[in-house]
């Protein structure tokens, strides 16, 4: 098939996902477009079945808002032609499905039928599409996509709690390539980051409000009168100064590295032992799963779909959000029990291979079929 990937390219969820997901077609045959107006970052590899179209946002000085989603619509209709696509798979609704729609139209008009598919991943539905100056044409482009799916339960829920939805939802869980994530530890690199064989303490995220890093620093400071560890912050956004003054106050700033952005997790994940996930809401915490396949068990809020990827007991523990000492009671708890703690190792990583790629993309292709046949 011919697919026309839309995204954000950055190292957003939803933008890992599109991006693994364009690249599992590719290798199983298929054609895949990336429609993006930057190359997504996890798009690192070369291969004769994957297309990047750059979308262009001309400016003007007129334009306080240079009119992104009229420049992505146009591209995709002139790549749908001139690469003959069968579907369009759109990532994240705002503001990709409504520019797929307007695509759709146009290519109406000239007798020519592309279905468009579009794909949840939470704060489209959860934060930034409930806004009232963007949730009619959320709603309307969301009922308008050939097919619907939700990256979890929770957010199929969410998406009906939250919008007049008039047709089905599919629920595809997010996926993790188990083998990128089973790498060796490199014991130089542990070694710097722990020189007295300290425990590794993890978090990933864009730093927003919604991920609350300032409990991730908080835990650390309650745990480590008890277990000797260190943090590794990785990820930058808003928060991230907050997180660090934090750190200082609370005298835990020499144990806190802050790393920024980082495009190798898999080596980071394979030398730490626990990943920290305190968010406010996760439709299904994506960096959890890929902690997971590392073989990093997981202290986690129950927000949101959290729960149907981390296990209480068994992957991790979740506790209510903001319950800062729970989790660091549970850190501890994980910590000083090497037994334990290899047991939820395997435990989450026999969990991430649910959630393997090679079980999910065949559902991506079961629900493609429905609009085209598969060659
Ligand atoms: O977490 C973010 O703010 C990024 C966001 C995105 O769209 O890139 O992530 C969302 O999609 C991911 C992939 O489906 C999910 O794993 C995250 O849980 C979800 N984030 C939220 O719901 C807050």
């Amino acid at each position: 098939m011919r697919i026309g990937i839309v995204c954000y390219p950055t190292f957003g969820g939803s933008g890992v996902l599109a991006t693994e997901l364009g690249k599992a077609l590719a290798d199983k045959g298929h054609s895949v477009h990336f429609i993006t107006y930057q190359q997504p970052v996890r798009l690192n590899v070369f291969n004769t079945n994957i297309y990047y179209h750059e979308v262009r946002v001309p400016t003007y000085p007129l334009f306080d808002y240079p009119p992104y989603e009229v420049a992505l619509a146009s591209t995709m209709v002139d790549v749908i032609r001139n690469h003959d696509l069968d579907l369009l798979h759109v990532h994240y609704a705002i503001p990709h499905a409504s520019a797929a729609y307007m695509a759709k139209q146009i290519l109406a008009k000239q007798g020519r039928e592309i279905p468009f598919i579009t794909t949840l991943h939470g704060t489209d539905i959860t934060l930034v599409g409930r806004d009232k100056t963007y949730e009619p044409v959320v709603t309307f482009s969301i009922n308008e996509s050939d097919a619907i799916t939700a990256v979890s339960d929770n957010l199929k829920e969410e998406t009906y709690r939250s919008f007049q939805i008039t047709k089905d939802i599919d629920v595809i869980h997010n996926f993790v390539d188990v083998k990128r994530f089973n790498k060796k530890p490199i014991d130089a690199f542990r070694k710097v980051i722990a020189p007295n064989d300290e425990k590794i303490l993890v978090h990933a995220s864009n730093f927003r409000k919604i991920k609350r890093v300032q409990d991730v620093i908080k835990i650390l400071a309650s745990a480590i009168d008890k277990v000797p560890a260190k943090l590794l912050m990785v990820g930058d956004g808003p928060e991230r100064p907050m997180a660090e003054e934090l750190a200082r106050e609370l005298g835990v700033d020499e144990h806190v590295r802050f790393l920024g952005k980082q495009e190798q997790m898999e080596e980071i994940m394979a030398v730490s032992d626990v990943f920290i996930l305190p968010s406010e809401y996760e439709s299904f915490g994506l960096a959890a799963l890929e902690a997971m396949a590392a073989r990093m068990p997981v202290i986690s809020s129950n927000a949101g779909g959290l729960p149907e990827v981390n296990i209480e007991g068994v992957t991790g523990y979740l506790t209510k959000v903001g319950d800062v000492a729970a989790m660091s009671e549970k850190v501890v708890e994980l910590l000083t029990n090497e037994d334990k703690l290899n047991i939820f190792k395997e435990q989450a990583y026999e969990q991430a291979c649910r959630f393997d790629i090679h079980n999910i993309i065949p559902k991506y292709e079961k629900l493609y079929s429905r609009f085209c046949r598969m060659e």
